[in-house]
């Protein structure tokens, strides 16, 4: 690495390791990597996938190539023996925000597995100039910036394959960049990312995010998911996702040609998982393809089509669930229509059941209903999730094809959440049961040995406090807070959403500055930590926010509060900030209403880097419970059954819980109290207090008394350390299953079937 870098240093910029600039040892690290990668082979076999999403939130590529490369350690070395510390280099590296939460790093650890398996597999999606806004408070709200992240030199690789896309009133001209996907000691796959060079960045002010939406050759791919809160937007929105489709359909198509493969055969040689339903479009946009280019007959290519796709579903909310008006798909995309339209005719002639119908009786499609019914499975994302699927949400459906549907729980990818975010625990771990872990996760629970041995138990805390130093450094740097290490670490890091219950945890935090106001100190100081982006146009989600940053201002500026008790926000939290805070994290906050949270993938990162769950019976929560035993987790709150019913019967009024309980009365107006209003927008506030008491759609209330009885028990928990180190290891121990390169190995021996 040495003499490669040197190299490099002196042929692009005349310098060497002990003359360069930083920026300059970036760029020739990043030259390095890709070269090392482009020689990587590819995974290769008879029969391919194709992963395709509206977001692939990969983050920072530097480090984990490095370490998928195997060259992590000695580039480490390199560095510092030339005084530069490889972390500092990898913080110029510009994170690309291609993915708004869950559902886009689930993709972008998907794709890590699955070139670590050896499998060949690509990913196709949208190369977003501006990706997800950048956060930035300002008056204690909220404000939205574009985030760009493509540099005159990047990962990406241009391509020659082109294609066109034709929309009503123009067609588009596709081009293709790729990243390069290396697995870890293994092959190489790649992110197809498609964009158009008509793109105009400069239609986009500086401090802002708007834009003119109807500008499509100039703005299609400026942004992930621009604002859908009218009809330009929503609008933009289909032509984004038509846009992926149809590349990535031509793609798909070319190179199963190139490959020599009769395209009646398209299912032995290809497979194509949908992710949720933003690339739905993908399936009549391939009958398309083939009938009108290929002589497909229409029940040849329905045939060959439903053989190859298969689709995940993410959620249970109905706002998540695709509907698009007819009428929009007319104006966008009036080729698909005649296609969804004899699809949805087909399903009349044999199914009875309404429900289940591709256009309903307003004239809206269905997106989901067309992969479940053209597509050969469909899986959701934890036990529970898939359970709910099958017995609530989709039963209709599985009533009629229960042969299609099966579970596979989510899994992060340990190279990112263990061994890049927390190196100094991952040697720990290596020294305790050897390097196996690396390559099979269950190995961790060789740990399950030493969960008495108290060298252990202590070395496991003096790390977390390590990673917490490292944190209270990072805060102080990039915002300027200053933690203390010695508090408990209470985190709740992921997007703000009402059924997330930020705001349980807000109420949460003015119960607690009110118990200390009273004169109620706890025995260890406790750091209470948010990080959440909340969608532009989600009024209520913007209104916690600010509620948090009051919170925040409030206690800061309260020298009775502030030494035992503080609530903090992380800004812009990302990806990269995501792997800083998780390490030093001793809580990990997992709280939504039961049923509603798919899966969770959060929850696994803080459970693998030692932090205890502190969370209701939802999503993968409950896997992690019946992995680690009850008495190594905190699961508080109404059940999933008991919420699902609650909706059904329509019973449940957040205003006679305030009315008839003192405390959630109290804490719930403290919201729009003097001291919060001293700080805060009125506005903002108010509104959130009576959404809390008129509405409370993910009945916040229902649980708020049991979450601060449970935590009240958490933080009292913490007091007997060596138990609670116990604790940690036992959920580090346990951690393996929920690998990634377990949940993509599932898919492909039940959905996949690759070589
Ligand atoms: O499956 C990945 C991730 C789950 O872990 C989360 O529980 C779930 O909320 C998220 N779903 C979405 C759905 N969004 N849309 N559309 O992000 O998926």
């Amino acid at each position: 690495m040495e003499k490669r870098l040197q190299e490099v240093l002196e042929k692009r910029f005349h310098k060497t390791l002990d003359t360069c600039t930083k920026e300059e040892l970036f760029h020739a690290l990043m030259e390095i990597t890709k070269e090392a990668t482009g020689n990587l082979k590819r995974n290769e076999g008879s029969k391919k996938l194709y992963y395709i999403s509206a977001e692939f939130l990969i983050g920072k590529l530097l480090s984990n190539n490095l370490i998928n490369l195997g060259l992590y350690e000695e580039t480490e070395k390199v560095l510092k023996s030339h005084g530069y510390e490889l972390c500092e280099i990898e913080e110029l590296e510009m994170e690309p925000s291609l993915g708004n939460g869950g559902l886009g790093r689930l993709a972008a650890c998907f794709l890590d597995s699955i070139a670590t398996l050896g499998l060949p597999g690509d990913g196709i999606g949208l190369n977003y100039h501006f990706g997800l806004f950048q956060q930035k408070f300002t008056n204690h709200k909220q404000q939205e910036l574009k985030n760009p992240w493509i540099t005159k030199e990047s990962w990406l690789n241009r391509q020659s394959f082109t294609c066109k896309v034709p929309f009503k009133d123009f067609t588009m001209d596709g081009v293709l960049y790729d990243i390069d996907v290396p697995g870890y000691d293994s092959g190489c796959n790649r992110l197809h990312l498609f964009d158009v060079d008509t793109i105009d960045e400069s239609i986009v002010p500086e401090n802002s995010i708007n834009f003119n939406k109807k500008k499509v050759q100039e703005n299609l791919t400026l942004f992930l998911y621009p604002d859908d809160s009218d009809d330009a937007g929503r609008k933009l929105r289909i032509y984004q996702q038509y846009f992926m489709v149809s590349c990535g359909a031509q793609l798909i198509l070319k190179e199963m040609e190139d490959a020599g493969y009769d395209l009646h055969e398209l299912n032995n040689h290809a497979v194509i998982q949908i992710n949720d339903t933003h690339p739905s479009m993908v399936i009549p946009e391939l009958i398309r393809l083939l009938t009108e280019e290929k002589g497909f007959t229409m029940d040849e290519a329905v045939e060959v089509v439903s053989k190859t796709c298969a689709y995940t579903n993410h959620t249970i909310l109905a706002e998540a669930l695709e509907k698009w008006p007819m009428e929009y798909l007319e104006e966008v995309v009036p080729n698909l229509v005649p296609i969804i339209k004899e699809l949805d005719e087909r399903v009349r002639k044999t199914v009875k059941d309404e429900s289940t119908y591709i256009i309903d009786a307003q004239d809206r499609v269905h997106m989901a209903h067309m992969d479940i019914h053209y597509g050969f499975s469909v899986n959701g994302v934890a036990a529970l999730h898939t359970e709910i699927l099958k017995n609530s949400e989709l039963k209709n459906f599985y009533d009629l094809y229960p042969e299609r549907f099966n579970n596979k729980t989510n899994g992060i990818t340990f190279r990112r959440w263990l061994m890049h975010c927390n190196p100094i625990l991952t040697r720990y771990i290596e020294s305790l049961i050897g390097n196996g872990f690396k390559k099979d996760a269950t190995e961790l629970e060789k740990l399950l040995a030493f969960e008495n041995d108290e060298t252990v138990l202590n070395k496991l805390e003096e790390i977390k406090m390590e990673k917490k130093l490292e944190f209270k450094e990072y805060m102080e740097e990039t915002q300027g807070l200053t933690i203390d290490e010695h508090s408990i670490i209470d985190v709740q890091v992921k997007r703000l959403h009402e059924y997330k219950r930020q705001q349980m945890n807000a109420l949460y935090a003015i119960y607690k500055y009110l118990d200390i106001k009273a004169g109620n100190k706890p025995s260890t100081p406790i750091t209470m930590i948010f990080g959440a982006k909340a969608a532009p146009a989600y009024v209520i989600a913007k209104d916690i926010i600010h509620l948090i940053l009051c919170l925040q201002e409030l206690i800061e500026k309260d020298p009775e509060v502030r030494p035992y008790f503080r609530v903090l926000m992380i800004e812009n939290y990302n990806v990269s900030k995501a792997a800083k805070v998780i390490p030093a994290a001793n809580i990990s906050e997992q709280i939504s209403l039961a049923s509603k949270e798919a899966s969770g993938t959060g929850n696994m990162k803080f459970m693998l880097n030692g932090a205890l769950t502190l969370g209701t019976e939802d999503g993968a929560n409950v896997e992690i419970r019946d992995l680690v035993g009850e008495e190594n987790i905190y699961i508080f709150g109404r059940k999933p059954q008991d919420v699902i019913d609650l909706y059904e019967a329509g019973t449940y009024s957040s205003k006679e819980i305030y009315e008839e309980d003192a405390l959630i009365h109290k804490l719930v107006d403290f919201i729009t109290g003097e001291e919060l209003l001293a700080i805060g927008d009125e506005e903002s506030l108010t509104r959130l207090h009576r959404e809390l008491i008129g509405k409370d759609w993910f009945m916040t209330l229902l649980d708020t008394k049991e979450y601060i009885t449970t935590k009240e028990k958490v933080y009292a928990d913490y007091e007997d350390r060596k138990t609670w180190n116990k604790k940690a290891l036992i959920n580090i121990a346990k951690a393996g299953f929920f690998s990634s390169d377990r949940t993509i190995a599932q898919y492909n021996e039940d959905i996949w079937k690759l070589k």
